[in-house]
């Protein structure tokens, strides 16, 4: 390597490059992994190989590092991989990377111009026998969910017809179905949406496109029992910005937002679009139908809160002052002609949300996700956004009742999972990487879901930093 990351954070400190590729032969484990925890975790990484073409890049760009622990008999081991992506290759045979800036591949070297150059970075996904990595720009790739090597990049043999696939696709467990999309669907900044849908198989079953109202950075969309619910909000993409080498999104309050809300199983020409006032989410804890009263519950702030595309925007909010309402369920009712929501407050603000999958798309009670909480601790920068959470939370959404777990006041916590319990009448356990910011250090803790004030019942020692995920999938068995 003849020269270094960039002086902006997304490459320095917490967030300073790994590039491990690693096994690890049973992690040291203070106290106990339950027994009946037998499953693989896998994580997605950004890592970048090597320095960006520009040093205004993003962490979002990084290359795609798929990460496994497999947990049994109370023993776990580590094994970490780069997704060999078209793009790594590329860069590696060149030793430098010959890709320019976030989604714009006008600002890339010639000669990879008209190559694949998606990352695999943001969700391995597990449906149908087939382990993904996605990343919402293009199409994911196959990867052996045993010991990691890529296979190749999957579009079901030639079958779909859309040119992305989201990081977010939604599972039903009791249909076997698994729900997705991909925007940007024909091209760079077009207004195609595909809809997509695999049976318990893993076969593609279903491919319908739609326009949206603009070009907009759609991270993630809801499935209930009865309904699709798309989000737009105003991160807009241009072609001729990108032609002059520009920034793909930036924030366009006046455009407003757009819930698209169909039935499912009726098809696209049914969506009904709900125009609303301007702003931005990424992740959504979960939603429910009640008869034609659809509810989403997530966090929505007022601003967008990545740096770079507040940067690209000409604005710069702090975190503090981005005004969110913290956790809301907003309810849609499709009989009522005049459009609008109802918004009820459920918690504070944060993000990273799930719920148990058998809750998913259903009445529940139960969420976790994270939040950022000053009595537990100093702010850290690590991840894309800069602050990272320092707590853990769990919601009790019927009745707003929260419990809260911090790891400590120099520390950060990356995506929980939720593995589920065999027990009767048991919550179940969330799992988590803990950055150790005082040692530039992480650890992995193991906690019951239903008493996360408790405190872990389990720590895994890491031998080495491990960089921020973006999320992660707990696979039984
Ligand atoms: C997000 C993450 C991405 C991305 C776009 O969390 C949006 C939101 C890890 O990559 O490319
Ligand atoms: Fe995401």
């Amino acid at each position: 390597m003849t020269h270094s990351y960039p002086e902006v954070f997304d490459f320095q400190g917490f967030n300073a490059p790994s590039r491990i590729e690693c096994d690890i032969y049973d992690l040291i484990v203070e106290g106990t992994i339950p027994q009946e925890i037998d499953g693989s975790w896998f994580r997605a990484i950004p890592d970048h190989q090597f320095p960006p073409k520009f040093a205004k890049d993003t962490y979002l760009s990084g290359d795609g590092m798929v990460s496994l622990l497999r947990i049994q008999n109370g023993h776990a081991d580590f094994k970490q991989r780069y997704v060999m992506t078209e793009r790594l290759k590329n860069d590696r045979a060149a030793r430098r990377a010959l890709h320019g800036l976030y989604r714009n591949p006008y600002t890339d070297d010639p000669s990879v111009r008209g190559k694949d150059r998606t990352v695999a970075n943001t969700t391995p996904v597990w449906h149908g026998g087939r382990l993904l990595m996605t990343k919402e720009d293009g199409l994911p790739y196959e990867v052996d969910p045993q010991n990691l090597e890529t296979k190749a990049q999957f579009n079901y043999g030639g079958r779909l017809k859309s040119q992305t696939f989201t990081a977010h696709p939604r599972l039903d467990d009791e249909s076997g179905e698994m729900f997705f999309f991909g925007y940007e669907a024909s091209g760079l900044a077009t207004r195609d949406v595909a809809f997509g849908i695999e049976d318990r198989n893993g076969d593609l079953v279903h491919e319908e496109w739609f326009e949206v109202p603009f070009c907009s950075l759609m991270h993630d969309f809801l499935v209930t029992k009865e309904h699709i619910v798309f989000p737009v909000w105003p991160m807009t993409c241009d072609l001729e910005r990108l032609k002059a080498g520009g920034a793909h999104w930036v924030w366009e309050p006046d455009k407003g937002s757009y819930i698209g809300i169909m039935p499912r199983g009726a098809g696209v020409a049914h969506l009904r679009w709900f125009h609303l006032e301007p702003r931005a989410a990424f992740h959504y804890l979960n939603a429910h139908s009640d008869g034609n009263r659809v509810n989403i519950d997530f966090a929505p702030a007022r601003v967008v809160g990545f740096p770079f595309i507040q940067e690209a925007s000409g604005i710069s909010v702090p975190p503090e002052k981005m005004g969110g309402r913290g956790l809301v369920r907003w309810t849609f009712d499709l009989n009522r002609p005049a459009g609008g929501y109802e918004e009820a407050i459920l918690g504070p603000g944060g993000d990273m949300p799930c719920v148990a999958r058998k809750d998913a798309g259903k009445d529940y009670d139960i969420g976790y996700y994270q939040t950022f909480m000053p009595q537990n601790g100093t702010p850290h920068i690590v991840g894309p956004v800069g602050p990272g959470f320092n707590t853990i939370a769990r919601i009790e959404v019927k009745t707003g009742k929260l419990s809260t777990y911090a790891p400590g006041p120099e520390c950060t916590v990356q995506e929980h999972v939720h593995i589920p319990s065999k027990q009767a009448g048991h919550e179940g356990y969330l799992l988590f990487v803990v950055d150790l910011h005082d040692r530039m250090a992480s650890e992995l803790q193991l906690l019951e879901a239903g008493k996360i004030e408790d405190g872990p019942v389990a720590r895994l020692q890491m031998p080495f930093r491990l960089r921020c995920q973006v999320h992660g999938t707990w696979v039984p068995g």
